[in-house]
């Protein structure tokens, strides 16, 4: 084996690294490392996961790793070729990272999980945010089949996993199903080997 992940399976990121090596067919090793522990720290000084080990290379941060692995590995090519494909594609992993996983991770889901505190007031807040940017992906799932395009693409592969989770809490539950775009998409998405076999345990 000559791909190791560390992280555990229950965070987005690394699903999204493991569903681009499944893509990819890149046989990989899941591993698990102790938050803020020396071993961790040297892997990565800012004490984050996801984490990739590849033979004697060690790299950080999901948005580098992903673009890495599919520099790196045969399979089908998951960073559209066409300027302004590659362009929506970056700019989806960039709002995903710095708007998505706060409303959606940050605050719904880690609280509903009993993860963070949990604060009615707070999550009711959030809603309009929600709903926005559940509205802005539907918009793009109803002008391609995937989000940056027609193919699909790392900015799928960032986004499912946080809507995955959003459609387990009652809020995602009421809400995502008025979105007939991100609906379908996410059940395509559902379908894929690469979904199926990065699935968290419960
Ligand atoms: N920018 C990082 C973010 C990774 C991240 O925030 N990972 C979370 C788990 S999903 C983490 O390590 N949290 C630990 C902490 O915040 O201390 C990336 O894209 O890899």
């Amino acid at each position: 084996m000559s791909v190791f992940i560390y992280g555990p399976p229950q965070s987005t990121y690394v699903r999204t690294v493991r569903m681009v090596c499944g893509e990819k067919n890149v046989p990989y090793e899941l591993k698990d490392v102790e938050f803020g522990s020396a071993d961790h720290t040297t892997l990565h000084p800012f004490a984050r996961i996801p984490i990739l080990r590849h033979r004697d290379f060690i790299l950080c941060e999901s948005s580098a790793i992903t673009r890495y692995i599919d520099q790196v590995f045969d399979g089908p090519r998951l960073r559209p070729e066409q300027p302004r494909e590659r362009g929506l594609m970056n700019q989806w992993v960039s709002t995903v990272n710095d708007y998505y996983y706060d409303v959606m991770i940050r605050s719904l889901v880690l609280p509903r999980l009993g993860l963070a505190p949990l604060d009615e007031k707070k999550i009711a807040a959030i809603k309009p945010r929600l709903e926005h940017q559940l509205g802005v992906a539907d918009k793009a799932l109803g002008e391609h089949e995937f989000l940056a395009c027609g193919e699909l693409s790392l900015a799928d592969l960032f986004l499912a996993p946080i809507v995955a989770y959003v459609m387990k809490t009652p809020e995602g539950g009421r809400t995502v199903p008025g979105y007939a775009n991100l609906v379908r998409w996410m059940r395509d998405i559902m379908e894929r080997d690469s979904f199926k076999s990065s699935a968290p345990p419960l």
